[in-house]
């Protein structure tokens, strides 16, 4: 079946990038055999600056943040442009960055023609998933989920490796088998598939509290593609835990967005209850402190100069 990517780009398409800003991060390279990689869902700058402040690894562009922020469920309405638009003040930050694709915005040519064009705008990679267009967020309940036949799926795989120019471009190849309640057997099936067809790496996803399926799913995988997961649901495992079964990276998916709001939000009624702003002055950050992730202090001590994440010559991307 071929599936149809509904373009209702809420957002202009972005110009295509300059040379400076093209240089490609090599995903893979995140990939350690000592320690398990994180990537952090952004959505913004300030997100992914705060990431890469506090050593992360690199960005995920989490659909289900990106398209919250536009005021919009995570049901496959975000468009490669739209995706681009959110990239272009993340990757000020300096850290490289996964794009969560979808079901890759249509078939296997929209797969490739996405992967030519996040390439082109120097993204280490993009991450599809196994779902049927349209998909919805695996993380909201009650819906009935199928999920694209293996050999369609291989051939999205397939077809986004080969658009890329160079073996840098990394594609994620993510099985939404666990969350569409079929089997650990059926899920390690499918992922096996997708190694073959070409994936850089897999994402195993589960919704589930129960960590179990995806720690046997890790210390069951036998291919020399590394291992990724989503820990949202099954958030009482840590890190270590997950490497010691095999898993090399880490998705921090949705947390930065949920801790926005809720410091958000609480400042807002501090302010709504003390009919002031004093009480809530010393609880955020200073003007000064958000203007420096931005501005230096220039000779004088003021803040003009500009800050080095501006600097594109040194805009890891
Ligand atoms: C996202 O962050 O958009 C993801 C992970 O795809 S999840 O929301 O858990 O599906
Ligand atoms: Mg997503």
């Amino acid at each position: 079946m071929t599936t149809v990517s509904k373009d209702s780009s809420p957002l202009a398409p972005l110009a295509p990038a300059v040379a400076s800003r093209t240089r490609p991060i090599r995903f893979k390279d995140l990939f350690s055999a000592e320690r398990i990689s994180l990537l952090v869902g952004s959505y913004d700058f300030i997100s992914a600056q705060l990431a890469a402040r506090h050593g992360f690894d690199g960005i995920w562009a989490s659909s289900f943040c990106c398209s919250l922020s536009l005021g919009l469920p995570d049901i496959n309405l975000i468009s490669i442009n739209d995706q681009l638009r959110f990239c272009e003040p993340m990757r000020r930050a300096g850290l490289p960055i996964l794009i969560d694709a979808d079901t890759g915005f249509g078939d296997a040519m929209n797969a490739a023609h996405a992967a030519q064009i996040f390439e082109s705008h120097g993204i280490g990679g993009m991450c599809i998933e196994d779902n049927r267009f349209p998909k919805r967020s695996s993380l909201y309940t009650g819906v009935h989920r199928e999920l694209e036949p293996v050999q369609l799926f291989c051939e999205k795989i397939e077809a986004a490796r080969k658009a890329g120019n160079s073996s840098d471009f990394s594609v994620v190849a993510r099985t939404e088998a666990l969350v569409a309640g079929l089997d650990l057997d059926a899920a390690l099936e499918r992922a096996a598939a997708y190694y073959q067809a070409g994936a850089s790496a897999i994402l195993v996803h589960s919704t589930s509290s129960d960590d179990d399926n995806v720690l046997r799913f890790g210390q069951r995988w036998k291919f020399p593609v590394p291992l990724i997961c989503v820990p949202t649901t099954y958030y009482r495992t840590s890190f270590s835990s997950l490497f010691a079964n095999g898993y090399q990276m880490a998705i921090i998916a949705n947390h930065m967005l949920r801790a926005a709001y809720a410091a958000y939000g609480a400042a807002m009624s501090q302010v709504r209850s003390s009919a002031s702003l004093e009480s809530v002055e010393p609880e955020i950050a200073t003007i000064a402190e958000v203007s420096r992730l931005v501005l230096r202090p220039d000779t004088s001590g003021g803040l003009c100069g500009v800050n080095d994440t501006f600097r594109e010559s040194d805009v890891h991307i």
